[in-house]
């Protein structure tokens, strides 16, 4: 075991900084927003001198950009516009796609172990994963990013996991996962979504009625399931508040005014077959005044469950009866699914699933009527299977029909002066290809939806793509929607590994990574080439080395067998895009080193042998050498 002076190794050396200051590209050739580019009509005949631009180009050379010329490609070595984060379902994890290319360009794990970011493999992410229920895989549904002011401020995206109830933290900083909250009181946590303006909670849709607390108790007495809705606040990940309701609560959205949370309910009757869950022909939108709430819980108006104050927001509750309920409960048609606020904050807009109808809510009218009911304002007849609902900001809307395998645009004002179940506010319809879940449109959960990019989250493929088995990809078809006289042009059909519910599509001038750890970030203290050394003390070993290109800060280090064996290391490096990482083969770990990133791996050495020790990012001309041996003596 010599420790070795860390070399300058240069091999290769990438020191060059090229990454040219691209970000504003296209941008400053326009001197003006993309999206006022392309609501100036002015401009368009500007287009057509735009090559690459994305958007409405005059492709076909008549002078004239119209729907034919749209244009989503993205030119090798130019950037997209938008960032697109997408649930992986129950793979677990979020990814990131450039749009309008619909590139994927990274994958983001959350509650899935996953390798090649070590994520689950050094102490740190594995404790998380681990004080956070010990499960290997999550089912994540919706990512949202954080806002301030009802725009997004680009510093987290936050994803629940319905499987087994967790909210999970993205910071968008270094683009991971830091916090995991494994959430008492309930089951299948669903929908997630923020209080706005602000981001200042964010709420878990507990969807599985189950018993409270589910230990045992009430086990074949479904009357006594209830579900809950869950507060969590974002520095923290904290839960601060629950609340339980009569019924179920599916997916979930926050007003815009730092009150009001809304969540369906398709299965009012607390049913426990398919069949019964179907039967009423209304279910519920839950409006849940969360100032109410809040005041509630501080007058100490609760019954602490697991260590969280739970309120009592179900119809029979004495918080439920005066000037100011906790919780509305407005009957909408039939099992309903999404529901999302209009970016003015005026309209909740929930879709009915099993009935070919949206449901406009008017949200003042919460404070005006005696009847909840009358806070409905408009119900247009939209097809088959509505499930969600996007908007462009030009008081439009665009629902998925699941069963029609369409997206209908149509037009909420004209909604609101229709007869109720009237197709006269229906603008038009596109096929997709086929049966979509989610669609998100650009920023389309902000105050101001950029109104140019629309993708159909279609959970069939079908004939799409080229036969890969019986397992199919899903189908994200990128659509354009920024041309209202040309309407809805379909543009790129996007293979997705399954299974994306839900995304978020946030403009990149919102969102800054650091392109290199800040080690005052990380928990682990900085291994330089000075603080090299093995500390050994009754069967614990503790091994800080440095890593570089190309090796690392021992060539060998010997162990006893059954030593509790920690690796502490930093990749050294301040080169952007230069990583490293700490493979040790047989024993099941690969710690992924950014540059200046510091990580910590614990192990018993319970398998003698030799051992190399390997980088398994291609680091340079000599990474296969990047190699040390772990000797793991045999107890005599
Ligand atoms: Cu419709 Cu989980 Cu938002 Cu899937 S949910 S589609
Ligand atoms: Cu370091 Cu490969």
């Amino acid at each position: 075991m010599t420790p070795t002076p860390p070399t300058d190794a240069t091999a290769d050396d990438r020191d060059s900084e090229t990454t040219a200051d691209t970000d504003d590209h296209l941008i400053p050739r326009l001197g003006l927003p993309r999206r006022d580019f392309i609501k100036a009509g002015a401009a368009v005949g500007a287009m057509g001198t735009l090559a690459g631009c994305t958007g409405l180009l005059d492709n076909n050379g008549d002078g004239v950009a119209s729907a034919s010329d749209v244009d989503a490609s993205v030119p090798p070595g130019e950037l997209d516009e938008y960032y697109a984060f997408l649930s992986g379902g129950h793979s677990g994890d979020v990814r990131v796609y450039g749009v309008p290319s619909m590139r994927q360009i990274m994958r983001i794990p959350v509650f899935n172990y996953e390798s090649a970011r070590g994520y689950g493999h050094d102490d740190e992410t594995r404790e998380m994963l681990e004080s956070a229920g010990d499960y290997t895989w999550g089912d994540a549904h919706h990512p949202r990013v954080s806002q301030t002011d009802n725009d997004y401020d680009g510093r987290w995206v936050f994803i629940n996991d319905k499987a087994n109830g967790r909210m999970a933290r993205i910071n968008l900083k270094y683009f991971e996962t830091d916090a995991i909250v494994d959430i008492p009181n309930t089951q299948g946590v669903h929908g997630a979504c923020a209080r706005l303006p602000d981001t200042d909670l964010i709420f878990g849709v507990g969807e599985y009625r189950v018993p409270i607390p589910n230990d045992g108790r009430n086990l074949d007495d479904p009357d006594a399931y209830e579900s809950v809705l869950t507060a969590i606040e974002p520095e923290s990940m904290n839960v601060v508040w629950q609340v339980r309701v009569d019924g179920n609560l599916d997916n979930g959205d926050g007003g815009k005014n730092g009150r009001w949370f809304f969540a369906t309910d398709y299965n009012s009757d607390g049913a426990v077959t398919e069949s019964e869950m179907a039967r009423p022909d209304t279910d519920y939108l839950k409006a849940f005044d969360t100032i109410a709430i809040e005041e509630a819980v501080e007058n100490g108006e609760y019954e602490e469950i697991n260590g969280v104050p739970v309120v009592d927001g179900t119809t029979e509750s004495p918080l439920n009866q005066g000037d100011r309920p906790l919780v509305h409960y407005v009957d909408v048609p039939k099992s309903p699914h999404g529901v999302s606020v209009t970016p003015d904050g005026t309209y909740a807009i929930v879709s009915g699933k099993l009935d070919p109808t949206c449901t406009v809510v008017e949200i003042d009218r919460f404070d005006e009527v005696d009847d909840p009911n009358d806070v409905i304002v408009g119900q247009p007849l939209v097809g088959g299977g509505p499930l969600h609902t996007a908007y462009d900001g030009r008081g439009h809307a665009y629902t998925t029909l699941f069963v029609d395998s369409q997206v209908v645009k149509w037009d909420i004002e004209a909604a609101v002066d229709a007869e109720r179940r009237s197709e006269d506010p229906i603008i038009e319809k596109i096929d997709v290809h086929y049966n979509p879940g989610h669609l998100i449109a650009a920023e389309s959960y902000t105050a101001d939806p950029q109104g140019d990019w629309l993708i159909s989250l279609n959970k069939l493929s079908k004939d799409r793509f080229l036969p890969v088995g019986p397992v199919h990809p899903e189908n994200d078809q990128l659509i354009y929607i920024g041309d209202d006289d040309a309407g809805m042009q379909l543009v790129k059909d996007t293979p997705a590994y399954p299974e994306p519910h839900d995304a978020s599509m946030v403009h990149r001038s919102k969102i800054d990574p650091e392109p290199v750890y800040d080690p005052e970030d990380l928990e682990t203290e900085y291994v330089d080439v000075d603080d090299t050394e093995v500390i050994r003390e009754d069967g614990r070993v503790h091994i800080k080395m440095t890593s570089q290109r190309n090796e690392f800060g021992f060539h060998d280090v010997t162990v006893q067998e059954g030593d509790e064996v920690t690796i502490t290391t930093t990749n050294i490096e301040t080169t952007s895009d230069l990583l490293h990482s700490l493979a040790i083969p047989q024993y099941d770990i690969n710690v992924k080193l950014a540059p200046q990133e510091t990580r910590e791996v614990t192990f018993t050495a319970d398998k003698p042998g030799v051992y190399w020790m390997y980088c398994a990012y291609f680091c340079s001309a000599l990474h296969l050498e990047m190699r040390s041996r772990l000797l793991v003596e045999p107890e005599e």
